[in-house]
């Protein structure tokens, strides 16, 4: 064969691989700016996924590498299924073991990521308390005194028979040093362990996996996974609880709780999303990552008059101020503040050409951005001495609590001064969508509770007479293995259909938004006949937009309000409700689903866990649990399946409750109704 006809075969095998945009994602701003990073010779995440595919023993769970005799390699074979699974690591470790190891040590990374964010927030929290950090104040004062009992700080003091309340910087130093405390306690319980439903409480006291302190159950986990310690994957996963509910119940409610009150507690609010929210003739500034913390102050430098005015100096129109992943949630569901995109977006806002500084804070971002930064005109500023990137030209503007708004400003006029730069064509896709966002379990409470008195017992009375069918939860990310947005959207119209309620978060929440599906109008549009009713006469979208994944906390104090609301059981195992993460790829993504396992939760993730090669230890989560925590693990690949089950667990509950036959009357006098209209 010549050279010519080997190059020609090559090329054609490459062509015939090629995958097109149009099947790497369902977003057309997406589809978009893939095309134009293909004509720039920019390469994106989409491209590696391509060309790279996954070690198929890692893939499994499998493969060992906790001490230099390994990596110990343990793939399932046929031969393993068939006969005796004699499969062993240099050192005796079971594919279980090694399977269990490796789960937990995603677990205690998902665990740190959120309670270390949340131990920043406190620290600002102190400091804002303290009168230490002038550009933070508390804010939400009601919040405040509605948690500060939870940590046994009084909000009032008796003097003389009269009860007086106590100042708000009194509480809140005092909140803030118990709020800290959580990290570095040793024994005892979390505080907010008590939030959980009593019997809920009194089951993880009896497994004995209330967690004592956050930092004590992380590093549990990372000794019992060293080389030779714990080789009993029951054991290693009740140590997985103890850290998973110490991020949800504590790391990453506190950090909800705590921004809350600094930053004021979500309430309805409309919201724009997509890379549409880009301007050709403003400067653009993209935050990234996920803390509050800056990007609020970000918000404030934005809008400064001086700012803008520099902006417009340099031939600017103005400043547009757009969030990305978990920052994005944070700065949206509280001031409304513009979405560029969600995880599988960040290179492509920068992409269209007109982004004059992406600042990152901490978690889900990818170190390619500074190669597809040096394409463009693109200034990347890291921003936490937690987050450097050494690919690349970066800038770091550490931020300082004690100096947020100088930062801040900082960075804005880094990025004013880069917009004369632009080079290349631009090109903004025109999509974007609006949106209602900002259901706080505080906005949930009042708005189905009515004008009146907040309250979730017309919730539950919905979904007692069968009206709402049940809950869902759809949360977590992108991945670039599977096609973006894709999952996210199929699952929840399959599930609204159904009359399922949906709460979200994340960047499962924006894969909605995009799609049109968080407003109110969408009620009709994709809902059954009851949620479609309860929606239209609240006036609120069918799915829900709580916030960030840390505000997956917000979900647990829903589940808990919808307990103590009565009529559906006593404990978040009774409920007919499910969790899903379709499209994750974090490690954080597997500590929440370990946390709502734990907290009674049927979980079903997408994008498969890598348990498969050690089938032993993978029952164990999927069936065996459910007897033990009442929740249970579950996987599957396509979204109509994961629908499926969801509502087959939903259905088991109503069915367990006696309130499946009321449905079933609902459903008749829908039928009826119809029926009548249409004579
Ligand atoms: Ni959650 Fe939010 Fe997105 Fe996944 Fe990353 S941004 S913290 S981890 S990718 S949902
Ligand atoms: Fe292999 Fe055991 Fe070392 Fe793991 S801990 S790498 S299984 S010898």
């Amino acid at each position: 064969m010549s050279d010519e006809t080997k190059d020609k075969i090559k090329l054609m095998e490459k062509e015939k691989k090629q995958i097109k945009p149009e099947e790497k994602s369902v977003d057309p701003a997406t589809i978009k700016m893939l095309y134009k990073a293909q004509a720039d010779g920019v390469e994106t995440i989409f491209d590696r996924a391509e060309n790279m595919k996954p070690c198929p023993i890692g893939i499994q769970g499998t493969c060992c590498k906790l001490c230099s005799q390994g990596p110990c390699r343990l793939p399932l074979t046929k031969k393993d299924i068939e006969g005796k699974d004699t499969r062993q690591g240099l050192c005796g470790a079971t594919p279980e073991t090694i399977a269990a190891r490796n789960f937990a040590r995603m677990v205690a990374a998902g665990a740190a990521a959120h309670s270390d964010h949340g131990r920043s927030v406190t620290e600002v929290f102190l400091a804002a308390a303290r009168r230490e950090s002038p550009d933070y104040d508390i804010v939400d004062e009601k919040k405040l005194r509605a948690i500060a009992p939870d940590f046994g700080v009084a909000i009032s003091v008796t003097v003389d028979d009269v009860e007086t309340p106590r100042g708000k910087y009194e509480i809140a130093v005092e909140v803030g040093e118990k709020a800290l405390g959580e990290w570095g306690k040793q024994h005892g319980e979390i505080y907010y362990a008590k939030r959980a439903p009593k019997a809920r409480y009194d089951l993880w006291k009896k497994l004995d996996i209330i967690p004592r302190g956050i930092d004590r159950e992380i590093v549990e986990i990372m000794h019992r996974t060293h080389m030779g310690v714990d080789q009993d994957y029951e054991n290693i996963v009740k140590q997985c609880f103890r850290a998973a509910l110490a991020d949800g119940w504590a790391g990453s409610m506190i950090a909800t709780d705590l921004q809350d009150v600094l930053f004021g507690t979500p309430h309805p609010i409309h919201g724009e999303i997509n890379l549409g929210v880009l301007k050709e003739d403003h400067v653009n500034i993209v935050v990234h990552g996920h803390e509050a913390l800056l990007a609020e102050m970000i918000v404030v430098a934005s809008r400064d008059p001086e700012m803008v005015s520099y902006a417009k100096s340099k031939g600017a129109k103005g400043i547009v101020l757009a969030g990305m992943c978990c920052t994005a949630n944070e700065i949206l569901v509280r001031h409304g503040m513009p979405i560029a995109g969600n995880y599988l977006q960040q290179e492509l806002a920068i992409v269209t050409g007109v982004v004059d500084a992406m600042t990152v804070d901490v978690q889900c971002i990818m170190e390619s951005l500074a190669n597809v930064c040096a394409c463009y005109h693109t200034k990347l500023i890291t921003t936490n001495s937690r987050c450097k990137i050494a690919s690349g030209e970066t800038i770091h503007v550490e931020f300082d609590e004690h100096n947020a708004l100088t930062d801040a400003k900082k960075i804005v006029k880094i990025a004013i001064d880069n917009f004369p730069n632009r080079k290349g064509a631009a090109m903004i896709p025109r999509e974007k969508e609006k949106m209602v966002v900002g259901f706080s379990y505080e906005a949930i409470e009042y708005n189905l509770g009515g004008t009146f008195r907040g309250s979730y017992v017309p919730l539950n009375d919905n979904i007692i007479n069968g009206r709402i069918r049940g809950i869902a939860a759809i949360v977590g990310c992108n991945n670039a293995r599977s096609m973006h947005d894709n999952a996210h959207l199929i699952l929840a119209k399959e599930l609204l259909k159904n009359d399922v309620i949906i709460l979200t978060t994340g960047c499962a929440a924006m894969a909605f938004g995009k799609a049109g599906l968080l407003t109110p109008e969408a009620a009709k549009v994709y809902c059954g006949p009851g949620l479609a009713e309860v929606c239209e006469t609240v006036g609120i979208p069918p799915i829900l937009h709580m916030g960030s994944c840390v505000d997956n906390s917000r979900m647990l104090s829903a589940a808990s309000a919808v307990v103590a609301a009565g009529g559906l059981g006593n404990d978040p195992s009774d409920l007919p409700l499910a969790g899903c993460a379709p499209e994750w790829m974090s490690e954080k993504a597997v500590a929440i689903g370990h946390y709502f396992e734990g907290s009674g939760v049927y979980v079903i993730f997408g994008a498969g866990l890598p348990v498969d090669g050690a089938p032993v230890f993978k029952d164990y989560l999927f069936n065996g649990l459910e007897k033990v925590v009442g929740g249970k693990w579950d996987v599957a690949e396509d979204p109509y399946e994961m629908a499926r089950r969801m509502l087959a667990h939903i259905d088991k509950k109503r069915k367990a409750l006696g309130i499946d036959k009321a449905r079933d009357r609902v459903l008749m006098d829908m039928a009826d109704r119809q029926k009548l209209s249409a004579g």
